[in-house]
């Protein structure tokens, strides 16, 4: 994937006039968005179509899946059939859970992102004694996309040595959560940034400050 200016918008807005409006402002600088459960619960899963048609924006689904396989395969379809490129699946739930998005993501020709550790404070507790191991599995199941933390960069440079230079990694918390973009950057292919840019009075500025 190539993401525009390394940037992936979080677009955690509430109502689609908003988030498109944003679109509008911001579409010169980028071409990745992020939609997860915040917008989807808000407006439903035909809000892909509507990035996709009007900004040809490339869609990736942040529902962190973690079920069973027969559920996880039945969220990935879904989520395909509405137009996502990727599906953003936990890792911890086990490589057969994995494995469903995967072949599912394959059927409509997208992929999924693997969830290794995650960047807030209470990851540390539960998440982060398994991640490398997560990473591995990803690893083993020649899985390339990754997401991983900026709010811990030495978490991010020890994943990326796991998951190795030719795998895809995203990666939330810097800004708001106080990550540090161009840091995240010695490790991580492109940021995920949200309020820092959606909640900015100037987001086409915000975003600016985003692109070295
Ligand atoms: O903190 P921000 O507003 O820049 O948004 C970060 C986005 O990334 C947001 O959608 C959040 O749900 C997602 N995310 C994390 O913040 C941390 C993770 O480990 C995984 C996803």
């Amino acid at each position: 994937m190539r993401v525009k200016n390394n940037i992936i918008l979080a677009m955690d807005l509430m109502n689609i006039l908003d988030a498109y409006d944003l679109s509008e402002e911001i579409s010169n600088y980028i071409n990745t968005i992020k939609i997860g459960y915040p917008l989807t619960l808000s407006e439903g899963l035909s809000t892909i179509n509507i990035f996709k048609e009007n900004f040809d924006f490339n869609v990736i689904c942040d529902y962190k899946v973690a079920d069973i396989p027969e559920t996880n395969e039945k969220i990935a379809d879904l989520t395909f059939k509405a137009g996502a490129d990727y599906l953003i699946v936990h890792g911890f739930v086990g490589s057969d859970s994995i494995i469903a998005t995967k072949e599912k993501a394959e059927e409509y020709e997208k992929d999924i992102f693997l969830l290794t550790e995650m960047s807030h404070p209470g990851a540390k507790k539960f998440l982060q004694p398994v991640a490398d191991d997560i990473a591995k599995m990803g690893v083993e199941m020649n899985i390339k996309n990754y997401v991983a933390p900026s709010t811990r960069l030495e978490r991010l440079s020890q994943i990326r040595d796991i998951v190795g230079k030719d795998s895809f990694i995203i990666s939330p918390g810097v800004g708001t959560q106080g990550g540090d973009p161009k840091k995240t950057l010695n490790y991580a292919d492109a940021l995920i940034v949200g309020r820092s840019i959606y909640e900015s009075e100037d987001p086409e500025t915000a975003i600016k400050n985003f692109i070295f």
